[in-house]
Formats: C-alpha cells, structure tokens, sequence
C-alpha cells in the first residue's frame, strides 16, 4: 500500500518517542511496552487478544497527539462546527482503518512479522462495533471519515449502545439472533469523559412562574432524571492530522436520587432505579427502515439529542460565545427523525433554560439545523401518539403546539383556509388517533431538506413531502450519498489499490474522481491481466471464508454473483432466489446444458420482528441445501448464505465480485450504497433504474451496466390498471415451474405449508412486483452470463466501472453538504513539530 509520508516525524532518527514515533523499530519496542504495561502480559502468556489490544493502545498513542492538538485549534479558533447528530453509527473495526489513515500500514505490518505475528490475525480480533442497522448508521460512518480527511470541524453524536446489532446465527436454515456484547473485552478506542456528564430529564409537569425580571416563563418539574456520560473516540482523516471526535452518550442513574431512595432505608429501590437508568441505551432497535412506537426508542433519541445539544450549549458558554450565535458556531445535521426532536429540544432550552423570547429562539433553531430524509418506506414514517408523547416529554409537546400554531398560520396566509392542506401539513396527525409527526417536526424546524439520490430527492418533493415542497421549495435539495475509498477500496482491496497506484499514483485516494486516469489502461492486455489475477486471488480468499463459515465449497472460477444488505421484500433477494431456482431448473432438465458457472452468494440480516425476511432467509437456505448437493448441477451452480453480515464480514466480499445485484422495486429504495462499494471494486451492476443505481449507470455508462425492470412511473401506472401477478405465472411456465417447485415442498423435504406465506403473498398481492420483473432480469442474467464468456470485454468493462466511481466518493458527498447546507469551511491542524519548525 502506498501510504502518505508523516509530517512532523523524522523516522530516521534513532530517538523517536515511544508513543509517537512510527519506525518500525519504535513500533515493536512501543508495542512490547503496552503488552507489558496495558495488559499486563509477556510474550509467553499473551492471547492473540492481548497482542490485538497492544496494537490497538499503540496506534491510540499515535492518534492522541493529533486528537489533542485539533481539539486544541478547533477551541482557540472557536471554529463553525458540524454536528452530525444519528442514532447510528455503523463505524466498522477501527485499527485497520487507522492504520490506513496514519500511513503506517506496512511499518506495523513489518513490526508484527519481526515479532512473529501476523498482522492479519490481530485485525480480526476487534469485535465489530454494530452500532447501526444497515444503510443509514454505515453512511454516517463514511461521512465521518471524509469530514475529517476534508479537515471540517466535526462532532459525532449518537447512542453508546452497550448490545449492537444482533449477531446472526443460521440454525437449520433459520436466522437466529444472539446478543452482541461487543464491550465484553473493553473498548481501546474510547474515552469516558464523565467530567462533561448532563441530565437529562423525563416525564412529570410543567409550570408557570415569574424570572426575577417579573416575566412568566415555563419551568419542567420531570418525573425522573438520568446521567448521560460521553465516551470519545477520534476519527483520524486520512493523510491530515485532523482527528475529530465522535462523542456517543452512555445512561446512568444520577447519584442524588439514590441518596432518596438510600435514605429512607430503600436499599433495593435505589439499586432499581440504576438498573433502570442503565436500560435507555442497553440495545439498539433492530429495525431496518421499520418504525417501532416504543417509549423506550422515544427516550433513547431524547436522551442522546438533548445530551448533544447541552453539550454544544457547554462548548460555546466555555468559548464565551454568545448563544445568539448558535446557528453560527454550530450545524447541525438530522439524520433522518431518529433526532428530529432536536427541533422542539432547543427551543426549550433557549427559551426555558435561557430565557430567550420565541422569535429569535426559532430564527436561531431554523438556521441551525438541516434534515436528510433517508426512505420513502411508509412503514419508516415516526410518528408518536400524544398519549406516549405528552407522559414523557410534556413541555416538548407545548412547544410544538406553539410551533404548529404558528406554523399553519403562515399556511393560511399562502393558501387560504385549505382545510385539506393544512390537515395534511400540520405537526399533528389526527387522521386515526392523534400522533406527532417527526418528519413534520424535521421539515419545519431545518433549513435545508434533502434527499440521498437524484430520484429520491426528486420523489420526496412529488410524493411524501409534496405539501412541504409546495410551502417552501427553497428548503429542498439533493445530495447523492458517497462511500469512504479509503475503508472501501485501499483497506478492503489493497492489492488492487497497488495496481491502480502503480500506475497513477497515489492521488485518487484523496481525490477519487482521478481514478479516471486508468481509463487509458481499460483496453491494454497486460493491465487486465493484472487486474482479472488480483479479481481472482479475491475470490479465491472469499471462497476460503465461505468454505469455512458454510461448509460450501464454490469455484473461484464461476462467476460470483453477490447480493448483500438487509433483508427487506423491497430489496428482492426472493427475485434473486428465483433466478437460481430457474438455472437449477434449465440445468436438471438439459444435464450437459453448458452454462457460465455461477457462484451465488447472499449475505444480510433480518429484523427480528419481519416473518417475512425471515422466511426468505430460510428459502435462500433452503434452495442452497438442494442445489449444492445435487449431482447433475455440479460446479455449474451454487447457492451460499454466509451468515453474520457486518462491516468487518463485508470487506473481503465487495473485492471478490464479479456482479453485484441492486434489484429493487423501483422507486423503494432511496440511494443505496452498497450498489457503489461494488462497482468500485470492479464488479458489474445488474439492476433496476432505482436510487443511486441511475445516477452509476450514467457514469459508467449504458454499454457498462445491465438494467433491466419495470421504472417508478411503470410501477405506479400498473398499479393504477390493476396489477394481476397471478397472470404472470399463469403466463410464465419457468416462472410457474419455480413457484409450484416452492409452494409444493420440493426445497423444504415435502413441506408445503413451510413457504406458502411466501408463495401466497407472491400470487395475490405481490407488493413489490417481482412476477412483473421475473422474465426481464432473467432474460438480463442471460446476457450477464454470454458477457462473462468474453473475457476481455468484461475485463474492459470491470476496469470502466471503477475508472468512472469517482463521484461516489463520500468525499464528493460532504463537500457538497459543506457548500450547500452547512456553509462550513475546512481548520487544517499542524503538529507541534510543524507549528515550532523542529523536531
Ligand atoms: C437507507 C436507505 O434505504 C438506503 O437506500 C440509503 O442508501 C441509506 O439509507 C443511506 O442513505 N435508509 C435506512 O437505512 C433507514 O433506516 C430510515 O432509513
């Protein structure tokens, strides 16, 4: 890997200090020293464990100095911060990617082998840190790691969650979840800050009274009150010095009210209360794009936002800032309405906590805060009954009253008394019950609006939020989602990013629209030698996993045919399986039928709750069982469930494609991004014109990508004619012959009513259309198959796809967020060294 040169370190002298210095020598002799005086161990009596942690507290030192020095001129500065405030944070392992952005990959490389270890081994003892759900929590991740390379003054703030995201287990076919503990051997990447805790407080009343100027103001007397404890950990940019901080609230229970409870003898009431208070951030929501009305989700986004914004209010009291100037100091990023009650949050506390008067509180509120809309999923709409509302935040619901009421008197002002429209705007849903709509909440408390791709952004303003568009189409904008190239390409594909570098340097890490620059290469012989060995060796490791974690053992020559995300009927891996079904089915009735091999492979976890993915998760099993040991199908086509997906089981996988499988329902899915750690690493797209997937195809190019499906304008006129999925399997004998083989227990040993959920709900209603799609992506697949037989195309083609990524870059992503919403400018950080001009 070629890696960025250090400033501010000479490593050729013999004198460096043990906890900065990056020479391979000090590298061991650091590492020696934090085995013995972190873990307390010597070589003899250390777990492979112990050594990941020596790394890890090694690589730490070398952060701390630049963590520190940033925190430092972003205070001196009092420098226009972004807050980024989610629920989730899908951050991945964390010492590979800081060994990336340090630039000392291949000294610690050489210091564990002189040492007698392999670097790779220790690497896969970090536990994951599953602190996310899929497509959303890992966004915020990469947008991380670009806000810091871009070197933009960055808080992070979200929930420590003590259980992740479950690990998935497969049980006979079946997904069963275990919990993730993943803090059970200690965090060497975080920093409690208990100095900074707040309270935050819940439930109870609220009240007038007079401020000592003899004006009435509200006060909130809660019925309980709970600590929220920071831990830190930095986020290193790559080849910068920036080290930003992503600050994650822990809950506990305040001191003072176990001393109530203590006192009047309730030993055991005070421990519960603890217990109690520890409960808010115990576990992440499993769900996916899937709205649960539980109070306990409502107090982990109160929590954790009003942890953030009192945090904020500290930093600028301690930067002397006038809180007048809070939209100045800070920009705050809603991502989705997991925090939108942010919105109401800071209106309490500027005017109840400040005293401020309402006209500038809300000016201050609007220009703080933006909202990026991440599903149209009707299903992912928060909406929060008064009831539930009212009991545990009950200034927060007078505020919104206040601000509906204002609100839907600018409506009429606009338009008149449309009593449709207003009902359909206003913050309150009183259609089946009364609820509060977060969405709503989200539109009009931020500034900005956005959707994650072209045609998300475009459906937003036509469909969800139309009202809203039509109130102020100034709000709205669109910013297409982005990867990081440096967790995407350099750490999951390093000897494709050696081939790419060889030839034009190391630029297009930072700058990842130079890829294009290997263009001139698509077509040279010896280039796509090169490229189709480093695809191979790729697969090869991948085949090795699956062998180990499944059992199957798949030919690294077939053609690997990969689907992985969550598992969600709009995302149609059941379509995928489908195809598989119909390639068994063309094979067993013609033996010697010469075929492309494939190899296909699925990967993604279910919500706990959704019976229906997980039945297709057992179906993708199921269909695997029979058609791996089937004599006739040999090597010419296998099936694989490689269980447990997340970010560290994901990175060999995105380097060993050859296809990647983006097959929504158009219109359902929102960017994507998946879809684009694919083709980066050279594997070709087949798939629908939905979210980010047409704004890919059109950089790659037409010629480049294989689409195929019914548009979002087909989907809605076929709906509005009367969709009869039931003719197309009438119609469709290989269509018919897939669906009767599930339907009559062929892949579940002869149980028929195992799978007829499936097969029913595919026949009578068919949400998202898969027996309208069928024969298109089958007679697509086709033509998927004749171009992997000419080699040299596909290689051509497989070279294109990353040379025209460069837009997908997280990178691209944020600094249009920086220009468009948060009108933030870039603070570079000097070392020490460099400021003084010596060592
Ligand atoms: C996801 C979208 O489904 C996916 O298309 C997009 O790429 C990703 O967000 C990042 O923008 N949405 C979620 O994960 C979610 O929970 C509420 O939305």
């Amino acid at each position: 890997i070629q890696e960025p040169q250090l400033q501010g370190q000479d490593t050729g002298m013999q004198c460096e200090d043990d906890r900065t210095g990056i020479g391979v020598e000090t590298l061991k002799r650091a590492f020696l020293d934090n085995l013995f005086y972190v873990q307390g161990k010597f070589p003899a009596l250390a777990t492979k464990h112990d050594y990941y942690m020596a790394l890890a507290y090694t690589v730490r030192d070398r952060l701390l100095q630049r963590w520190v020095n940033t925190a430092a001129i972003y205070t001196q500065e009092g420098s226009r911060t972004v807050a980024y405030l989610s629920a989730e944070f899908l951050m991945g392992p964390h010492l590979g990617n800081n060994l990336i952005n340090l630039g000392i990959y291949n000294q610690v490389q050489q210091a564990m082998t002189e040492l007698k270890l392999d670097l790779k081994e220790l690497l896969a003892k970090e536990e994951e840190p599953g602190l996310g759900n899929g497509g959303l929590g890992r966004l915020a991740a990469c947008y991380l790691d670009s806000l810091a390379s871009l070197e933009i003054p960055t808080l992070g703030y979200g929930i420590r969650y003590e259980f992740g995201i479950f690990d998935q287990l497969i049980r006979n076919g079946w997904q069963v979840e275990k919990t993730d503990k993943w803090l059970r051997y200690g965090n060497p990447w975080e920093i409690a800050r208990p100095e900074w805790a707040v309270s935050v407080k819940f439930g109870g009343r609220t009240e007038a009274h007079k401020n000592a100027q003899g004006r009435y103001r509200v006060r909130w007397i809660p019925h309980k009150v709970v600590l929220g404890i920071p831990y830190d950990t930095p986020i290193l940019g790559y080849k910068v010095n920036t080290a930003n901080t992503l600050r994650l609230w822990k809950a506990e229970a305040p001191e003072s009210f176990d001393f109530e409870a203590f006192n009047r003898g309730n030993y055991y009431g005070a421990v519960d209360q603890k217990v109690t208070s520890e409960n808010l951030t115990k576990v992440l929501y499993p769900n996916d794009e899937t709205y649960e009305g539980k109070q306990l989700r409502l107090e982990q986004q109160y929590f954790f936002v009003s942890c953030a914004l009192q945090d904020m209010l500290r930093i600028m009291l301690r930067q002397k800032l006038p809180l007048e100037q809070f939209h100045e100091k800070f920009a705050v990023q809603l991502n989705d309405t997991h925090p939108a009650i942010a919105v109401a949050e800071l209106m309490r506390l500027l005017l109840d906590e400040h005293e401020m008067d309402w006209e500038p509180a809300w000016e201050i509120t609007q220009k703080t805060f933006g909202y990026t809309n991440h599903t149209l999923l009707p299903e992912a709409l928060e909406k929060w009954s008064l009831k539930l509302f009212s009991s545990l935040l009950p200034r927060h619901l007078e505020i919104i009253y206040e601000i509906n009421w204002r609100f839907l008197e600018q409506v009429r002002h606009k338009f008149g008394t449309d009593e449709g429209r207003i009902g359909r705007l206003s913050l309150i849903d009183e259609n089946d019950g009364k609820f509060v709509r977060m969405a709503h909440l989200a539109c009009v408390g931020s500034h900005k609006i956005n959707g994650v791709a072209a045609l998300h952004s475009e459906l937003l303003q036509k469909t969800t939020l139309l009202d809203f568009y039509e109130f102020f189409p100034e709000k709205f904008t669109n910013i297409t989602n982005g990867v990081t190239p440096r967790r995407w390409i350099v750490l999951s594909n390093p000897k494709l990013t050696n081939l790419i570098t060889s030839c034009i340097g190391d630029n297009w890490i930072k700058h990842l629209e130079d890829v294009q620059r290997i263009e001139t290469y698509a077509e040279d012989p010896g280039f796509q030698q090169e490229w189709q060995q480093i695809k191979r060796e790729n697969k090869v490791n991948v085949a090795e996993i699956l062998l180990d974690r499944t059992g199957v053992k798949v030919d690294p020559d077939s053609l690997f045919d990969i689907q992985v995300k969550r598992i969600h009927q709009y995302k149609r891996q059941h379509l995928n399986i489908l195809h598989a079904i119909t390639l068994y089915n063309q094979i067993k009735q013609n033996p010697n039928l010469d075929i492309t091999p494939r190899t296909l492979i699925f990967a993604g976890k279910a919500a706990p709750g959704y019976y229906i993915a997980k039945l297709i998760i057992k179906l993708i099993n199921s269909v695997a069982e029979v058609v791996n040991k089937d004599r006739d199908i040999g090597d010419r086509l296998k099936v694989v469930f490689l269980p447990d997906y997340n970010v560290k089981n994901s990175q060999p996988i995105y380097p060993a494609a050859d296809l990647s499988e983006q097959i929504s329902t158009a219109g359902k899915e929102a960017s994507g991004t998946g879809n684009m750690k694919f083709a980066m690493n050279g594997a070709l797209t087949i798939g629908t014109l939905d979210g980010a997937n047409i704004e890919i195809r059109n950089a790659v190019g037409a010629e480049n990508f294989f689409l195929f499906g019914l548009t979002t304008e087909d989907v809605g006129a076929l709906r509005l004619t009367g969709y009869r999925p039931r003719e197309y399997y009438e119609q469709n004998p290989q269509l018919k012959q897939a669906i009767d083989q599930i339907a009559s227990g062929y892949f579940s040993h002869g149980d028929r009513s195992l799978f007829k959920p499936l097969v029913d709900l595919l026949l009578d209603k068919d949400p998202f259309m898969l027996m309208a799609d069928y024969q298109p992506y089958i007679d697509c697949q086709q033509q998927v198959s004749q171009t992997y037989r000419d080699r040299d195309r596909w290689l051509q083609m497989s070279i294109l796809n990353t040379a025209r990524m460069g837009k997908f870059s997280s990178d691209r992503a944020i600094r249009e967020y920086c220009q468009q919403i948060w009108k933030v400018q870039p603070v570079p950080v000097q070392l020490a060294a460099e400021k003084t001009g010596d060592g």
